[in-house]
């Protein structure tokens, strides 16, 4: 199974995939030199997905992708399954699971300014019914902040000040808050230093599972492990930083995907 993102996003959503299936053979496909993907055009992001499933294809045996990233799930997902014959799987703002846990029908959700801006996303809040208010935060900061802080750098609070001022300071803040970014899962402490602390947070990670236990059972795929591996596009001096935090994960090999 390949699961990918432009960073360390997905690495939450591998974690709690390999709780519930342990016995699987898991390559992470960590595309740094690309990143952060949400400042760039939707056509790259969708080339840039295509060429690393071929990449990855050519050299291990894949039989479901997961792509660990709202921005290119929500810009790419149905060409990239119209391209490669086997099941891929996205994560996306789950505004249904948000309207049923808000309480005061005030939503809150926050992703990269490309997530934000894509037709999915777009579809989404506009056929949500008026009694629902949809808060959005489109930032590319956090993603960013997020790295740097799985890379041991200390975050100040002004700069998530800042990013959620839109939020601080209305007179009634979402009470339900979609992570539409992996990266963001990593801050959710973080987040409710500066919102409320019993803010609900949603993001894919169930979602996920129940997904590839169906795919695992229709396509009767036997879970059988042999080695998981992390691929990185660049070796630069933010990837040794983050080379501690991926050995946490278990994986014995990490290589290069060039
Ligand atoms: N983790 C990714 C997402 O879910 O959108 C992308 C983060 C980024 O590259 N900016």
């Amino acid at each position: 199974m390949l699961i990918f993102d432009s960073g360390i996003g997905g690495l939450c959503i591998l974690n709690h995939i390999k709780k519930i299936l342990p016995n699987m053979n898991y390559i992470y496909m960590l595309d740094n030199q690309a990143f952060p993907y949400g400042n760039k055009k939707e056509c790259f992001i969708i080339e840039r997905s295509i060429k690393i499933i071929k990449t990855i294809k050519k050299k291990y045996p894949i039989n479901i992708v997961i792509i660990a990233c709202n921005t290119a799930s929500t810009i790419g997902l149905s060409l990239l399954r119209k391209t490669f014959n086997f099941p891929i799987i996205g994560v996306f703002p789950d505004i249904e699971s948000a309207k049923q846990l808000t309480k005061n029908k005030i939503i809150g959700l926050i992703a990269t300014k490309a997530t934000v801006n894509s037709f999915y996303t777009k579809n989404i809040i506009c056929h949500n019914p008026s009694n629902y208010i949809v808060k959005i935060i489109a930032t590319n900061k956090l993603a960013l902040i997020a790295e740097k802080k799985i890379r041991g750098i200390k975050i100040k609070k002004q700069e998530f000040q800042k990013i959620f001022k839109a939020w601080t300071t209305l007179s009634v803040q979402p009470d339900t808050i979609i992570l539409g970014c992996t990266h963001f899962l990593f801050l959710k402490k973080d987040i409710k230093e500066i919102l409320y602390k019993s803010i609900y947070f949603i993001d894919s990670k169930e979602a996920v599972v129940y997904k590839i236990k169906k795919y695992l059972q229709q396509l009767n795929i036997k879970q059988n492990i042999q080695e998981n591996i992390i691929f990185y596009s660049k070796y630069n001096n933010n990837l040794k930083e983050l080379l501690y935090f991926l050995k946490k994960y278990h994986f014995k090999k990490i290589k290069n995907i060039n």
